[in-house]
């Protein structure tokens, strides 16, 4: 009989799933001021001048644009916090979330 022993352990399957991420999207609207929207994305979302632009022009433009990606805490607090500074501020500027595919 043989010394050296071949029994292996067990395996435990350690099953770590990704959290799903969460879209913030800004929608357009008819009053905010654009350089409100730009101010906005810049403080809540750490955009650059030249992102933040880009971002609030396609919103203009298309109706929405994706702002970033987040777990679904993280993209519904900022979502709410970006939408709350406007209502602060009078405007009707909204950030939504949605879950990413
Ligand atoms: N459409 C607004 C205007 O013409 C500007 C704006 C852009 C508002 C993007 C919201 O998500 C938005 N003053």
């Amino acid at each position: 009989m043989s010394d050296i022993s071949t029994r292996t352990k067990p395996k435990t399957r350690v099953k770590t799933e990704r959290p799903k991420l969460h879209k913030v999207i800004l929608l357009n609207d008819h009053y905010t001021p654009r350089n409100f929207v730009i101010v906005v994305l810049k403080g809540e979302f750490r955009l650059s001048q030249d992102q933040a632009y880009r971002v609030m022009m396609t919103a203009h433009q298309k109706g929405a644009c994706v702002v970033a990606v987040f777990t679904r805490d993280v993209a519904e607090t900022k979502a709410a916090r970006a939408t709350e500074a406007a209502q602060k501020e009078g405007f009707p500027l909204r950030f939504v979330t949605e879950p990413e595919e």
